[in-house]
């Protein structure tokens, strides 16, 4: 098996932040890619969630937040040891608690400090949505300037400690492709797998015309490539709408007839707010693949023989067996070079 290769190292992701800022809402839609409600419970001590991608075993804590369990994490280290890739969530719509929140993660990186190890840190702005999003986007209200102090608290006491982030996201369960995204960035630098696959859909993706959307997922629905056409004037959001409603609507077939016909023809076509979204499940190793696709222009003909090009090319791609000693870009020029 190529692509599941025996013994790879379990990778160990932890995220913390206060109490009620939105962690384990964030994992529990990307692992259910679904709002289950609204009415969340505190996470009582912690909780250790597994995921699989391709073949890669993730280990995700999420340590509830409040704070006598603030105070029993950050007197074990042994909470923070071995760990690759570190979330901070950080509820933007409690400003009131900044302080306390940049105090939490001041400890916790003196922990990682301390322990010697250096994971890739990631900081979710959260609760970017409703009210605080429309004060966000209006000029007379100081929100950008409040985000950008936060944000440059955070990098300070990083490079106190010499450590720097990676990357900051604005997030909200109310747009979940905020949080696929976000974490589909913090899997990359955990497996280094999903980057050659990434640049592998890139180089297809630019070589056809008018494509707006194109996503590459697992049978667990994980991202595992994602390419929005997004120009620089236009606005974002009709894209991320159509990458939000196919991923819904992919998650709503696994039960629905049209999941049935996804299977037997392995095509199915959606309608999205006027956008033909094109879906095709295929094999590759193995294991079935989702490839969505949504063109600009063109006729459905033809977007499913570029559909089919592209699903042909990907199952070979992934099939490709994975072996840790040869670096991910030379093996995509061998591959690109023996077609
Ligand atoms: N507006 C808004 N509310 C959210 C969002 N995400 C979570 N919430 C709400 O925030 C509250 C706290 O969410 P949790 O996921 O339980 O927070 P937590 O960080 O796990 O909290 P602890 O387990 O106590 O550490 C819940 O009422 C959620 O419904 C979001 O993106 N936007
Ligand atoms: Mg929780």
């Amino acid at each position: 098996m190529g692509m599941f290769p025996p013994g790879v190292e379990k990778r160990k992701i932890l995220v913390t932040g206060l109490d009620n800022a939105g962690k384990t809402s964030i994992l529990d839609l990307i692992q259910n890619k679904m709002v289950k409600s609204l009415e969340m419970q505190p996470t009582i001590g912690l909780m250790r969630r597994e995921a699989e991608i391709l073949g890669h075993e993730l280990a995700i804590y999420d340590l509830g937040g409040q704070g006598q369990y603030r105070k029993l994490y950050i007197a074990q280290p042994k909470y923070f040891e071995h760990t690759n890739a570190y979330i901070f969530v950080v509820d933007l719509q409690d400003a009131e608690r900044y302080g306390t929140a940049v105090e939490y993660f001041e400890e916790c990186i003196e922990l990682f400090n301390e322990l010697n190890i250096h994971p890739k840190i990631y900081v979710f702005l959260h609760k970017f949505d409703h009210a605080y999003r429309a004060d966000f986007n209006d000029p007379k209200k100081q929100i950008r300037d409040s985000i950008d102090s936060l944000k440059k608290r955070f990098v300070s006491i990083a490079r106190r400690f010499k450590f720097s982030i990676e990357d900051f996201y604005k997030t909200s369960v109310f747009d979940p492709w905020s949080c696929y995204a976000a974490t589909y960035d913090v899997w990359s630098s955990v497996i280094t797998r999903l980057g050659s696959i990434q640049e592998y859909l890139d180089r297809l993706v630019d070589g056809l015309p008018d494509v707006l959307l194109s996503l590459l997922l697992d049978e667990k629905f994980n991202i595992i490539g994602k390419k929005l056409v997004i120009d620089e004037k236009s606005n974002a959001d009709p894209i991320i709408d159509l990458a939000n409603n196919a991923i819904k609507a992919l998650v709503r077939f696994k039960t629905t007839r049209i999941g049935i016909k996804l299977g037997e023809a392995n095509f199915v076509t959606v309608e999205i707010a006027n956008q033909a979204v094109l879906i095709k499940i295929f094999d590759a190793d193995g294991h079935p693949f989702y490839l969505v696709l949504a063109k600009k222009t063109g006729d459905e003909q033809e977007a499913r023989k570029v559909l089919g090009h592209l699903a042909d090319s990907m199952s070979v791609f992934l099939s490709i067996p994975e072996n840790k000693n040869v670096d991910e870009s030379s093996r995509l020029n061998q591959f690109e070079n023996e077609k």
